[in-house]
Formats: structure tokens, sequence, C-alpha cells
């Protein structure tokens, strides 16, 4: 692996693992629709937008593995999901096959999966539940990843990203918190491991409160560095009171089950 793209690289992730990631692979070629930082060494920087496909295709061009973080983040209306994480995703795909990138990553989310009940534990097997129209597009992401593995013989690792950050933020975030060395190491898997063909994991810590049987990344060599529950103490004491018919409290999403717009 010589030369990585990053897609949606000025976000908080691709922010991060600019950070993580410099001097493990000898070029990073970075790109977002909003502003990048400069590039440094060992980087470039080349603004698009995901949506346009003969745009991402040149940005595939000589490139190696694909970190697919591009797209909405967070729920949004139909039409621009439509266009960023549905088009833009697909355009990935298609683009990383015409130019033969041999690896994607496919930054999936807890939001494909947010309408199991925290009472449940889940694996990387089960049907998915998406809470959110944000959500429904990170499930198409995996599907859409499935189609170009099998159909096409790409690599894809699918992770369903919990909560990235320096710490859990919330009662809801201890189960689901990642740090961002344990998101690089998932991420160096992805890319590195010599057996991928499709495969989904949990992106997430070792975290006692876990909702996830997270077994398929431990298969594969994920040995998480750091837990959540250090911090239950402090984040606990800060969490304000839920009412108790508060549905956000009861799936896995959290907020994410409540549509904004009805
Ligand atoms: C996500 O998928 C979002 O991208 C992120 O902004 C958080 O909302 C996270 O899920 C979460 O569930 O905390």
């Amino acid at each position: 692996m010589e030369r990585i793209l990053i897609t949606g690289a000025a976000g908080g992730i691709g922010t991060g693992l600019r950070r993580t990631l410099a001097g493990v692979y000898p070029h990073l070629r970075l790109s977002d629709i909003q502003p990048m930082t400069p590039a440094g060494p060992g980087e470039e920087c080349i603004p698009a937008d995901i949506a346009d496909l003969a745009a991402v295709e040149a940005l595939c061009d000589g490139v190696d593995g694909i970190i697919h973080l591009g797209g909405i983040s967070g729920e949004a209306s139909w039409e621009r999901i439509l266009e960023a994480n549905i088009v833009g995703t697909r355009n990935v795909f298609e683009a990383a096959r015409r130019q033969g990138v041999r690896r994607v990553i496919m930054a999936t989310s807890n939001h494909a999966v947010g309408f199991y009940r925290r009472d449940q534990t889940i694996d990387h097997e089960v049907p998915v539940r998406p809470d959110s129209r944000y959500g429904l597009s990170k499930a198409f992401g995996e599907a859409i990843g499935a189609l170009y593995a099998d159909r096409h013989g790409l690599g894809v690792l699918c992770v369903r990203i919990g909560n990235y950050g320096d710490a859990p933020i919330d009662k809801r975030r201890l189960s689901i918190w990642i740090s961002p060395r344990d998101l690089t190491q998932l991420m160096r898997i992805g890319l590195e491991h010599p057996d991928i063909h499709y495969e989904i994991v949990y992106g997430v810590s070792d975290n006692a409160r876990s909702w996830y049987d997270n077994s398929n990344a431990h298969r594969l060599g994920y040995r998480p560095e750091d837990r959540s529950e250090p911090h239950a103490e402090a984040v606990l004491a800060a969490e304000p009171e839920h009412a108790s018919d508060d549905i956000g409290e009861i799936y896995q999403g959290g907020g994410f089950v409540v549509d904004p717009e009805l």
C-alpha cells in the first residue's frame, strides 16, 4: 500500500487520521469538498465533490487503497443524503473499480443498526436496522461494498464506527466510543490484512458497556488498546436526567431514532 486516498479528509476523523497515519504510508491523497489544511510531508490535497464521478475517477488514479469518509456525517434531508451519501458512495466504488484500486474501507456507522435495542448484543451478521436517512445511506454503503467485492473483486472492509474522539462524551457514547489509535488500527487492518474480501466490523474501543459482539474484528487481528470504562464515573455524573418515555434511551442509535423533520 503506497498511495492511500482519504475522502472527507477535512472532517473530524479525516483530520485525526492525517495525524495518526502520517509516515505509515508513503503517500496520502486527501480530498474534501470543504477546505482542508495545507498538505504536509507525504500528503497532497485535491478538493473534489464526490457527487461528481469524473472527479472521483481522477482522484483514484494511481491509488492502492481508499478510506471513504466523505459525505454527510449525520441526519439530513433526503436530497442531501441522496447526493452526498448515496450517489457519492456509488461514485467512490465505481471509480475505484475503474482505476483498479485494491481496497476500500467504507466508513459506515452504528446508525446502520441504530434501531436495535440497547438490551440486545448484536454482531456483524444481524440484518441492518437503520435509525435514520443517514443510517440508511450507510446501510447502502455496506451493500454496494458487497456488490463490488463479489462482482468486481475489490477488497472491502465496512467499519461501523461508533463515536470517534479523545474520550466518550456521554452515557450512550460509553458503549460506542472509539479512540483515535483504535480506529487507526482498524483502518490499517482494512488496508493491509492479506485476506479481506468483504467484512463488516464495529469501530469501537474495548468498552465494557458495548452493545456489540465484535468478534469479527478480533478474528482479523484487532486488539483495541483503549476502554471507555475509566471515563464512566465522570461521564455519568455529568449526564442529565432522561424522561422515562425518552425513546432515544431505548435504542442504540439514541436521538437519531427520532426524525427531526416530523
Ligand atoms: C455517527 O455516525 C456520526 O457521524 C457522528 O457524528 C456521531 O453522531 C456518531 O454517529 C454517534 O452516534 O455518536
